[in-house]
């Protein structure tokens, strides 16, 4: 679909940069830190709403989900984090088996299509724990799709269990996981993760692992932390090493920026983001990262409100129902802890596009009153 304004900027180093959006080129590094510095920031949204446009016509998705996040406990101790609990601490659970099946069956009574499931990195739980948790789900909600667990919970179990990466990811994939969600990437750059989450794998061990997960079929997301400590430069290399792995594997499906929320972190006394830094991450984003499919605005992180703004400034995705979400609003968040689809799919029109609710795999699901069905 091509847009009827014409390209219009006051800011002469974004010349040539649109030139090669138009004509489908690969942006440079140079391009990115421009992106990021420009002070016109219609004309960046103008050109990834050209590239969304392109790839996505004038549709924005969503789909109807419930987040799980079985236990608090963590022996990470990352500083960007309010949500790890050290174990016997004021606040920390773990959520029996049997609790972990009745928070999916609960909330809301629409069927979902997706349980998204991340915990802490729990230091006595046997394996045993989460991948009964996966086939428990499975034999209680054989249509819902798994993802469940990042490439650092991923590593963690790898080295607790005594097994290699790979043979994780098969005892997962066995137990019913059929693809992963984006977190603990946060900012590649080791001198910033050193600062904000010193305990976790690197961003190197970050990449391995979801290279070896695409390798076996697993499809994946990938996530930025940003509004940290990070400067420009960080942005940009985090978004081309997903660039260069993506060009490898092709098993990234989307891409979720993630503006840092400060309260109750170690870092709280850092300012929150503003609406300009997240709407420009979401542009640089669709414009750098040409390889992946997906760009998305999450509602609970950005606000539905900013949310709504991004679907015009490059993303074409704003994530799902949640239901509840807890990793956010241990961190100040405001935002409901989940929306209705009938409150996602209006936040959508009203942003001028038209919505699609789609399954983890991004085919159309079909609702009628009495089912629920995923063309494939
Ligand atoms: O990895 C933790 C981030 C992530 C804070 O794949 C924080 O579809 C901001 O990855 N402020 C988990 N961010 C959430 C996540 C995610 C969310 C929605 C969809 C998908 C997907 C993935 O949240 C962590 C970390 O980067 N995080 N604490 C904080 N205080």
């Amino acid at each position: 679909m091509s847009q009827a304004h014409a390209f219009q900027t006051d800011d002469p180093t974004l010349n040539s940069i649109h030139d090669k959006v138009i004509a489908g080129e690969r942006l440079s590094e140079e391009d990115g830190i421009a992106l990021f510095r420009s002070p016109d920031i219609l004309a960046v949204g103008w050109m990834a709403n050209h590239v969304r446009e392109k790839m996505h016509g004038n549709v924005a998705y969503f789909n109807v989900n419930r987040h799980i996040n079985p236990t608090n406990v963590c022996v990470a101790a990352c500083r960007l984090c309010a949500f790890g609990r050290k174990k016997d601490t004021p606040g920390a659970y773990t959520m029996a088996l049997e609790e972990a099946f009745q928070a999916a069956a609960s909330g809301y009574s629409e069927a979902v299509t997706e349980f998204h499931i991340v915990g802490g990195l729990h230091p006595d739980l046997p394996l045993d724990y989460f991948l009964d948790l996966v086939r428990g789900l499975k034999e209680r909600f054989p249509g819902v799709h798994v993802k469940a667990f990042t490439m650092v919970e991923v590593a963690f179990f790898a080295k607790r269990y005594k097994f290699t990466i790979r043979e994780i990811l098969e005892k997962l994939k066995a137990a019913g996981v059929d693809s992963m969600p984006g977190g603990g990437a946060e900012i590649f750059s080791d001198r910033v993760r050193h600062i904000i989450c010193d305990h976790k794998i690197d961003g190197g061990e970050w990449l391995e692992i979801a290279k070896q997960a695409h390798q076996m079929g697993f499809k994946s997301n990938a996530t930025m932390l940003y509004g940290h400590i990070e400067n420009e430069e960080d942005r940009i290399d985090h978004l081309l090493k997903l660039r260069a792995l993506q060009d490898e594997t092709h098993g990234l499906q989307t891409f979720i920026p993630l503006a840092f929320h400060p309260d109750n972190t170690p870092l709280q006394h850092l300012p929150w983001t503003t609406g300009m830094l997240d709407i420009r991450n979401i542009a640089v984003s669709r414009l750098m990262l040409d390889n992946i499919p997906h760009i998305k605005a999450y509602w609970q992180m950005m606000t539905p409100k900013i949310a709504q703004i991004a679907l015009r400034f490059g993303a074409d995705d704003i994530d799902g129902t949640v239901v509840e979400e807890k990793i956010y609003h241990d961190a100040g968040a405001s935002t409901p802890q989940g929306m209705r689809r009938q409150d996602l799919e209006r936040l959508i029109r009203e942003a001028g596009r038209e919505p699609f609710e789609r399954d983890t795999l991004y085919r159309p699901v079909k609702r009628t009153e009495s089912s629920v069905t995923v063309a494939v």
